[in-house]
């Protein structure tokens, strides 16, 4: 009998990676419908943009990540700080505006941030990240520390020339570093068919000299076999890669958004292209995970974001007293 041997793309998929995958989605989608819901009572400061929806991205990129690799995020942070390991029940406090939230209650929705799982930050700067992980993989390159990193950012986003230029810059240092563009259709209400420029934003790498790849995004696996190339091409020292992902936000651009720019589009993709339905149906139909596991790890993540709530509404506001902690960066 052959043994079948991995690809380096395919490989971390045995059943504890792919429970590892459903865990992470199915956390990112409790965690966004519970965020919509406590938004409405108006316990929530600020504003906040959810991800569900969007869920395949930054699991299948992240399940390659370990804690050498750095990510950089967008003002539809939520998703991607969990798929990189940030404390959940932090990010809800945070979320809160409570004094145990991971920036002590200080950044909200938009800021959170925490450097030691390598989440450089949510931001409410769109195009703010890509600049950043040029930083940090050539951080990871002149230190040989075999670290990726990872810019997130949006089709809107895609047209700002701080990710443009970071692209160029990227690949005139060949650094590791792997642009992922989440195409959701929109800018705020503004279609991407309509503001960008080309056909598919992947496109646009053959313009930097860097492979471009476009991805159904509502599909892990596809998501995590491209990824997982851009990964290895960039351990290896082979440089950039730009990951366009095709998907669709469920919830508004923020919440509160009516969405009159758009009709049946939500409801057709939850219906038809949803990522949570097509993983469990595909891994139960193939044997590898029976529906009883992924059923329990239903309620292990019902059970943490609800307690994650309980504990953000019982935690403090911030003090007055340390309005101007943690404000500057001290280099001792
Ligand atoms: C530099 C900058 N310009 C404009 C805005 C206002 N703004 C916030 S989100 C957004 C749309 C971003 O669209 P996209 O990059 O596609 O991300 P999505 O919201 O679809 O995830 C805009 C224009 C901003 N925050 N920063
Ligand atoms: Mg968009």
């Amino acid at each position: 009998m052959t043994e079948t041997i991995p690809t380096d793309a395919s490989r971390g998929l045995d059943p504890d990676g792919l429970l590892r995958a459903y865990r992470t989605m199915r956390t990112i989608r409790d965690f966004e419908e519970r965020v919509h819901d406590e938004f409405a009572t108006g316990d929530i400061p600020g504003f906040v943009h959810l991800y569900a929806g969007e869920e395949a991205s930054a699991a299948g990129v992240c399940q390659h990540l370990d804690e050498r690799d750095t990510i950089a995020s967008t003002h539809r942070g939520h998703g991607h700080c969990i798929a990189k390991g940030v404390d959940v029940t932090g990010m809800m406090a945070e979320i809160f505006g409570r004094a145990t939230g991971v920036c002590k209650g200080k950044g909200g929705s938009m800021h959170i941030a925490d450097l030691s799982r390598g989440m450089l930050g949510a931001n409410g700067i769109v195009g703010g990240g890509p600049p950043l992980v040029c930083g940090t993989a050539l951080a990871a390159k002149q230190q040989n520390t075999g670290g990726v990193a990872v810019a997130f950012f949006g089709d809107g986003a895609s047209n700002q020339g701080t990710t443009l230029e970071s692209m160029n810059l990227a690949s005139v240092w060949n650094l590791p570093a792997i642009f992922v563009a989440e195409n959701n259709g929109y800018a705020e209400a503004t279609a991407s068919t309509w503001s960008v420029a080309a056909d598919n934003i992947a496109d646009r790498a053959a313009g930097f000299g860097m492979p471009g790849v476009i991805v159904d995004g509502f599909d892990f696996f596809a998501v995590h076999e491209a990824a997982g190339e851009a990964v290895e091409r960039a351990r290896a020292g082979g440089g950039p890669t730009l990951i366009e992902m095709k998907l669709t936000r469920y919830f508004g651009h923020f919440e509160g958004d009516q969405q009159t720019y758009r009709g049946d589009e939500v409801r057709n993709a939850r219906e038809t292209l949803d990522c949570l339905t097509r993983f469990r149906r595909r891994v139960v139909e193939t044997g590898e995970l029976t529906a009883e596991r992924l059923d329990a790890v239903d309620r292990e993540v019902a059970a943490l974001v609800g307690g994650s709530v309980e504990r953000a509404r019982a935690a403090p506001a911030p003090d007055g007293a340390d309005l101007l902690t943690d404000v500057y960066v001290r280099y001792e």
